[in-house]
């Protein structure tokens, strides 16, 4: 089942920015008319309804946005690079890995046609016409593209139902499915028979709802013990719980405090779910028998429960009436609520300004700004460095540099140029 990949994406580099000059008769350099290079294409993932699953990702790990083409002379603009979509089930939430936290959460995919850009193409380059000034009339500089931002992204699917059946294992979670809904899963008198999380949908007077039933929940699910709590996380987005219990265990009431202490463990969040209990196979004589010493029990926890027989569909009705009940109480609850609690994480936009540090005796320049900057022409000509200078004003780099005590005559190295002060 893939229901959680981690891809890498990339998005497209900015086309470069470029040097050329009008051609005229009798005119050896007319003025500049080096074009702009275009944008990268960005990355963006986008929820699908014809998608659905995210199998494919499985296939193929890196994925790359095309890159925005050069400019070019007559002040033509390269080509913008085309996006990269990337089609994702409704329901996928897309994370990424920061320094900070290990799932952070860029953005919950919930309706077809929804789509975040996770990785922004660079900024193309400015062609030399930008440098021309009144004292500068022919610029033999211009600006490289920006590269396309890079970045690992989890991508996770998470089951969209209203209602997640819970309980230990062989409790009849399958067999409540199969007796509410027209899901037919696996149902048999041994421990994880169902592995992977199913769904069926129940009818209240004709109305719908969602449930699945969430399998593997065992002491310890948490740290990933038995399916492990791959399956804990698909309760996250469920609005409502049915916690179900074997009427035939030792105490029914302790197994579903532990199976709470599970859930809380895994994410607070989960544990405040509101839940319907139920305590199935009442049809055991044996289970018969203690009703009465159960529903003591449960009431002394001060928990109403249902009891239920799932094998022949006694008080299940019932229990599917509460839930409908419970679940158009809370449905509004859980939309408001889920908008507040989500922290999304925002990728920061990178910092321009320049920073000047030392290294031995050179003076070194860290400036994406300056770095783009692209002479054709060697940069010991003088009208080069005299050009190159303005821009060392234009982006406050003299003045670091100065603060930094630089003196004329000292080594200064900016990216792949270096030249003295
Ligand atoms: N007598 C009786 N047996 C039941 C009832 N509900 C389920 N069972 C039996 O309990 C066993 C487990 O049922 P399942 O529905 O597979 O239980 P589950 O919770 O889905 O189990 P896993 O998927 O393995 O975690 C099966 O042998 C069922 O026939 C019931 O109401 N009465
Ligand atoms: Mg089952």
């Amino acid at each position: 089942m893939f229901d959680r990949v981690e891809i890498e994406v990339k998005a497209g580099d900015g086309g470069d920015g470029v040097i050329s000059f009008r051609r005229e008769k009798f005119v050896p350099y007319g003025g500049p008319d080096g074009g702009d290079g275009g944008d990268g294409g960005d990355v963006i993932i986008m929820a699908d309804s014809s998608v659905d699953s995210l199998r494919l990702f499985g296939r193929r790990r890196f994925y790359r946005a095309a890159d925005g083409n050069d400019g070019k002379g007559k002040g033509k603009h390269g080509k913008k690079g085309e996006n990269l979509i990337l089609a994702v089930p409704a329901g996928t939430v897309v994370l990424c890995k920061t320094q900070i936290v290990d799932d952070a959460l860029i953005a919950d995919l919930e309706q077809p046609g929804q789509q975040v850009v996770v990785t922004k193409g660079g900024r193309g380059g400015l062609g030399n016409i930008h440098f021309a000034s009144p004292t500068n009339q022919a610029p033999r500089i211009a600006q490289k593209g920006e590269p396309g931002e890079e970045n690992s992204i989890i991508l996770e699917m998470r089951l969209i139902a209203d209602v997640g059946v819970i309980g230990y294992p062989n409790v009849g979670k399958s067999t409540l499915l199969a007796a509410a809904s027209a899901a037919k899963p696996k149902i048999a008198s041994y421990p994880f028979t169902t592995r992977e999380p199913i769904l069926g949908v129940a009818e209240v007077e004709q109305r719908n709802f969602v449930l699945a039933e969430i399998p593997g929940l065992i002491d310890g699910a948490h740290l990933g013990r038995g399916l492990g709590h791959d399956f804990l996380r698909h309760i996250v987005r469920t609005k409502i719980l049915i916690h179900l219990v074997d009427g035939s265990s030792v105490s029914p009431i302790e197994d579903v405090m532990r199976v709470n202490t599970e859930l809380n463990l895994f994410d607070s969040a989960l544990a405040h779910k509101p839940q319907l209990f139920a305590v199935n196979k009442i049809d055991l004589p044996e289970v018969q028998a203690r009703l009465a010493e159960i529903k003591d029990a449960f009431s002394c926890a001060g928990i109403t429960v249902f009891f239920i027989s799932a094998a022949t569909k006694e008080g299940v009705p019932e229990l599917m009436a509460e839930t409908m009940k419970l679940l158009s109480q809370v449905a509004v609850e859980v939309e408001a609520g889920a908008k507040i609690h989500k922290k999304v994480f925002r990728p920061q936009p990178r910092g321009t300004g320049p920073s000047v540090h030392k290294e031995g005796d050179t003076f070194v320049v860290v400036a994406p700004e300056l770095e783009r900057i692209v002479a054709r022409t060697d940069v010991t000509s003088p009208e080069v460095r005299w050009q190159l200078r303005k821009q060392l004003a234009r982006l406050g780099i003299s003045k670091a540099l100065e603060k930094t005590g630089v003196k004329p005559g000292d080594r200064v190295r900016c990216g792949d140029l270096e030249w003295d002060w």
